[in-house]
C-alpha cells in the first residue's frame, strides 16, 4: 500500500487530495498544527481514514518526526498562508510559512531519504500568483515570474527551491503551477466563495448586498477536484518536472457576479454589489490565463468542470447550507 504525507490537510486541496489518494488505496497521513485546530472536526468527518500527525512548516523537527512516523512514498506540500490579501498584513510570517516552509520540508525530506533520494517523491504547490505582472498571455511554464504580493514572492522562493533540490540532489521534486481552483470547500475569504455565499443569502432574503474590491481583475478559475488529480499524476511520472495546471479560460470578477446571480435568477446585480477600497490590493494581478498544454500532453490531464458549472455548484451548495442554517 503506497503511503502519502500531506501538509495543509485542513485546506480545500488537502481534503480533495486525501479523498483521491484514499480512493486509490493509499495510506494517507496529514500534518495538522495547533493545540486545538478548529478544522480538526471537518477533517475527521470528511476523511476519517486519514491519520493525523502534529507539525508545522516553520518547525523542521516536527516535519522530520512526521516523515519518520508516516514513512511516505509521496509528500504533497500544500500547507501555506494562502490568502494573498493577508500576505501584505503579515509579510514576514507569510515568508516564513509559504516560502521558508518549503525549504524546511525539502530539507527534512532530504535528511529522511538519506542515501536513497529516490525513495520519496515531492510535490510543491506553486501558484499562478507567481506570474503577477502580465508578461505573456497565456502564461506557461517558461513565462517570466514577476510576483506582485508577499505571497507571490514567497511562492517564487518555494518554486525555485523545489527546482534547486531536484537539480542539486536528484530529488523527484515537482512543482505544480496551479491557477485558481475553487469548490464548495473554498475558504470564505476568497472571492468566489464570498460571492457564492452572498448570492445564496441575498436570494433567500438574508442579506441585502455584498461588498467587494476590484471587479476588473481576471482569473482562470477551475475546479479543485480536477486539480488534485494533476498533482497526483505529476508524482507518477518517471521524471519530476514543473507543470501549469489551468483551464485556458479567463473571467473577470464582474463575470463571476453575472454567473452567480444568474444562477438564482437575478440578471442585474448592480443593486446588490458595493465596492470598498478596503478590499483593493496594494498591487493587483490583473490578468491570469494559463496554457495547460504541457499537462495535457505529458500527464494526460484536462479539466472536467467548466466555469458556469463550477459557479453553479458553489451557489447550490451555499443555498443548501444557508437553508439548513436558517431551518428552512
Ligand atoms: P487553504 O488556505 O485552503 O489551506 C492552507 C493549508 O495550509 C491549511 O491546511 C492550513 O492549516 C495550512 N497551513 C497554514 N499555515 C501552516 C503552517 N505554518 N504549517 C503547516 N500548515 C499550515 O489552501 P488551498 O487548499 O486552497 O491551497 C493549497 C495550496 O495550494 C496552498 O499552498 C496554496 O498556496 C496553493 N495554491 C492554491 C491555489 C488555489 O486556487 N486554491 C492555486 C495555487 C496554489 P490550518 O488549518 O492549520 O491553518
Ligand atoms: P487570489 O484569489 O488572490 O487570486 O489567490 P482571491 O479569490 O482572493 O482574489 C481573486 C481576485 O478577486 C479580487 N477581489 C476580491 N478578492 C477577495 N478575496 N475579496 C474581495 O472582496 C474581492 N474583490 C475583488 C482580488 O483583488 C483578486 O484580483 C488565490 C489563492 O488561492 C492563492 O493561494 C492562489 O495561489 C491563487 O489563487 C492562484
Amino acid at each position: 500500500m503506497p503511503r502519502a504525507l500531506i501538509t495543509g490537510i485542513t485546506g480545500q486541496d488537502g481534503l480533495y487530495l486525501s479523498e483521491l489518494l484514499l480512493s486509490k488505496g493509499y495510506e494517507v497521513y496529514g500534518l495538522i498544527r495547533g493545540q486545538n485546530n478548529p478544522k480538526l472536526d471537518l477533517v475527521r468527518r470528511t476523511v476519517p481514514d486519514v491519520k493525523l500527525l502534529t507539525g508545522d512548516l516553520t518547525d523542521m523537527s516536527s516535519l522530520i518526526r512526521a516523515l519518520n512516523a508516516s514513512q511516505p512514498d509521496e509528500v504533497y506540500n500544500l500547507g501555506a498562508i494562502s490568502f494573498v490579501a493577508y500576505s501584505w498584513e503579515n509579510a514576514a510570517l507569510t515568508s516564513d510559512v509559504t516560502g521558508k516552509g518549503v525549504l524546511n520540508i525539502l530539507e527534512a525530506v532530504r535528511l529522511y531519504a538519506g542515501d536513497d533520494v529516490s525513495k520519496v517523491r515531492f510535490y510543491q504547490a506553486s501558484s499562478s500568483e507567481m506570474f503577477g505582472k502580465v508578461q505573456e498571455v497565456p502564461q506557461r511554464e517558461s513565462t517570466l515570474l514577476w510576483p506582485r504580493s508577499p505571497y507571490g514572492v514567497a511562492k517564487v522562493f518555494g518554486h525555485y527551491m523545489t527546482i534547486n533540490y531536484r537539480e542539486s540532489y536528484g530529488m523527484h521534486a515537482s512543482s505544480g503551477i496551479l491557477f485558481n481552483h475553487e469548490s464548495p470547500r473554498r475558504g470564505p475569504e476568497f472571492v468566489t466563495r464570498k460571492v457564492s455565499q452572498a448570492v445564496a443569502r441575498i436570494s433567500l432574503g438574508l442579506q441585502d448586498h455584498v461588498t467587494l474590491g476590484n471587479l476588473d481583475a481576471k482569473r482562470d478559475w477551475g475546479f479543485a477536484g480536477d486539480y488534485v488529480e494533476a498533482m497526483w499524476r505529476m508524482l507518477q511520472q518517471d521524471q519530476a518536472d514543473d507543470y501549469v495546471v489551468a483551464t485556458g479560460e479567463t473571467h473577470s470578477i464582474g463575470e463571476l457576479l453575472d454567473a452567480a446571480f444568474a444562477h438564482v435568477g437575478i440578471t442585474d446585480w448592480a443593486p446588490y454589489v458595493k465596492q470598498d477600497p478596503a478590499f483593493m490590493r496594494p498591487a493587483e494581478v490583473d490578468l491570469l490565463i494559463g496554457d495547460p498544454a504541457k499537462a495535457k500532453d505529458e500527464l494526460g490531464w484536462e479539466p472536467q468542470v467548466g466555469f458556469a458549472q463550477l459557479v453553479g455548484m458553489m451557489v447550490e451548495n451555499d443555498l443548501a447550507e444557508q437553508r439548513a442554517l436558517d431551518g428552512r
